[in-house]
């Protein structure tokens, strides 16, 4: 299922870190880096570009060579240059390298000096203490390291959120085409939005179970079959992950895709309702208990209801339970509010474009965010502090504050609001002065280092943010990378009652690497009454297509549309702002 772009990209990314490993010259391993990027936002799947090499090399980031490494591996299905880097640089390395804060030169080190070829070997250097003498290896660092390796075993096993929906929508898509096919679609975690899917579960119905079990088993992607039958198929696929298919009658189908929708705590509640309404709830249907040990449906009993969930729900004197809400979190006890829809979003409050990191103009940006249907666009480039994402300089910021109301002037259709994301600094000052602070129209302040403070420090300084009259969104308040770094723990129930007293919207990241907030955290927001931001962070056109994520993270935590800034129009954006900064709305 894994495309050619990806595979390609992973590749090249690849080789850039071999390459770096064997000490190659640092601009073949950028140039490297930027086809595996390129690679990553090209639209068009690159096998169909490789009888046109003219228009291949045209795509930024690609030169003659790279465009000739493409060509051979979409013909041949693998790279020379890759083969013989492979001869050098022990494959295991690459996984060490993956280690968060382990940079190309300790790797090198480890490799060369301390004998290390693989994440196990690693992990008995540490363990057999052998590390200690290699220079620059403080006890620190190796402290460091083996918090890394335990963070990546234990996030490992599970798949993002925005890794694992293109699959699965992909697999629907091909199984949907199948004749016979009746209904399918993804059930488990993956309908109820998690932020990581342990596997992807997908139910159908059809009348050809065989042959659609026989489409799934066979799918591109497939690695490995471990359950084949037609019923029930489990396969494991090339891009991580296992894969299940369930076959169901089409009359049953609404009792099994409540039943794989899960969660089981959520299941567990249901049938406990159940029985105490006299019923007796299975993936088969809601049948009547009739105090009988062997399952209704073997005895060839009716049941009540089973065509769709809403009619289970319906029996069961239950309101229609989205999925995300189906974590047994109190959806059972409050009808559920009708939540915020990725179709209410029409505001980006957070964006960064060339003049930081960036990869969009201002007016490119701009134009993407209106060809979205947007009425609301943030430029939020980071500030100096940010020294590795190019941030702005005092100077920088004012003549790009210019540049953005010169493009705003220009621009119809759309509101455009010269903002900063600045960082929030250790000890919870911010990065710009008030003074230039007050030149911006939003500012959505984040933390960007320092991220495993203490408790009490990061409440302090995330606080410190809330709590300035100029800080208008925190971004990305704990700063956490999903399956990389845990991020700021601070004490979430000061921080939530504090933003909603100064009214500070707290943002949910909606890439799908952050998250952060997570959906527990929204429920708290949600609680106490206080705002919500959710922005894509884009830094380049299609991470606006992440936005989904932070929608279903936000569901998770009863987010409705009226207490998320970004659904609001224009004029209300703007009269919040005023409001905070006690001027008149602009
Ligand atoms: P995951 O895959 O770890 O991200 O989480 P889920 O929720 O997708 O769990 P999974 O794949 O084990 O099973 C899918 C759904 O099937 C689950 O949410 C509820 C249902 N299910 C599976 N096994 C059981 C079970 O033993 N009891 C009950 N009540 N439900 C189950
Ligand atoms: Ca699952
Ligand atoms: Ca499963
Ligand atoms: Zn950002």
């Amino acid at each position: 299922m894994a495309t050619t772009n990806a595979e390609l990209a992973r590749l090249f990314r690849d080789m850039a870190a071999m390459l770096e490993l064997t000490g190659a010259n640092r601009f073949r391993v950028i140039a490297h880096d930027r086809v595996a990027q390129a690679l990553k936002d090209l639209p068009d799947d690159v096998a169909k570009l490789v009888d046109d090499p003219a228009r291949l090399e045209g795509i930024e980031g690609i030169g003659t060579k790279s465009a000739k490494k493409i060509i051979e591996y979409v013909r041949t299905g693998k790279i020379t240059e890759y083969e013989e880097l492979l001869d050098v640089v022990p494959e295991g390395l690459l996984e060490v390298r993956r280690i968060p804060g382990l940079g190309p030169k300790t790797v090198k080190l480890l490799w060369e000096q301390g004998g290390v070829t693989d994440l196990p070997s690693l992990q008995a250097a540490l363990d057999a203490g052998t590390l200690e003498s290699l220079p620059r290896m403080g006890a620190k660092t190796l402290e460091n390291i083996r918090a890394s390796i335990g963070f990546m075993s234990r996030a490992g096993r599970r798949t993002r959120i925005g890794k694992a929906m293109p699959i699965a929508e992909a697999i629907v898509e091909r199984l949907r085409a199948v004749p016979g096919t009746e209904r399918v679609e993804f059930t488990g975690s993956l309908r109820r939005g998690r932020e990581t899917i342990g596997d992807l579960d997908v139910l159908a119905s059809s009348t050809d179970p065989h042959g659609l079990s026989e489409v799934f088993r066979s799918m591109d992607g497939v690695e490995q079959i471990l359950v084949a039958g037609d019923t029930k198929s489990s396969v494991r696929l090339a891009a991580g992950l296992q894969a299940d298919l369930r076959v169901v009658d089409a009359t049953a189908y609404g009792a099994a895709l409540l039943y794989f929708t899960g969660s089981k705590p959520h299941n567990v509640a249901l049938r406990e309702r159940a029985i105490k309404r006299g019923y007796r709830l299975n993936e088969y249907g809601l049948f009547p208990d009739d105090g009988e040990e062997t399952p209704p449906q073997q005895r060839g009993i009716a049941p009540v209801v089973s065509a769709t969930e809403a009619s289970i729900y319906e029996k069961l004197e239950l309101p229609y339970i989205p999925p995300p809400l189906r974590e047994d979190r109190g959806e059972l006890a409050e009808p559920p509010p009708e939540l915020i829809d990725v179709g209410d979003v029409r505001a980006e409050l957070h964006a960064h474009t060339i003049a930081s990191d960036g990869r969009l103009t201002i007016e490119l940006l701009v134009a993407e965010a209106k060809r979205r249907g947007y009425d609301t666009i943030a430029i939020t480039d980071h500030s100096r502090s940010s020294v590795q994402a190019n941030g702005l300089s005092d100077d920088r910021l004012r003549t790009h504050i210019a540049a953005v109301r010169d493009v705003a002037a220009q621009t119809d259709g759309i509101r455009v609001l010269a903002g900063s994301e600045v960082d929030i600094l250790t000890d919870g000052r911010l990065d710009y002065d008030d003074e230039l602070l007050a030149e911006l129209d939003i500012v959505v302040a984040s933390p960007h280092a320092a991220l495993t403070q203490d408790t009490e420090k990061a409440t302090r300084r995330l606080l410190a943010a809330i709590e300035h009259p100029l800080v208008d969104i925190v971004g990305h308040p704990t700063g956490r990378v999903i399956g990389r770094r845990g991020g700021l723990e601070p004490d979430l129930p000061t921080l939530v009652a504090a933003a909603a007293e100064h009214d500070t919207a707290l943002e949910v990241n909606a890439n799908s690497r952050r998250l952060d907030l997570r959906d527990t955290h929204v429920r708290a927001v949600v609680e106490a009454g206080g705002l919500i931001a959710i922005n894509t962070d884009a830094h380049g056109v299609e991470d606006f297509d992440q936005l989904r994520y932070g929608v279903l993270t936000a569901q998770r935590g009863w987010l409705t549309a009226d207490r998320c800034i970004n659904t609001w129009a224009p004029e209300a954006i703007g009269a919040w702002l005023a409001r905070r900064r006690g001027v008149a709305a602009r």
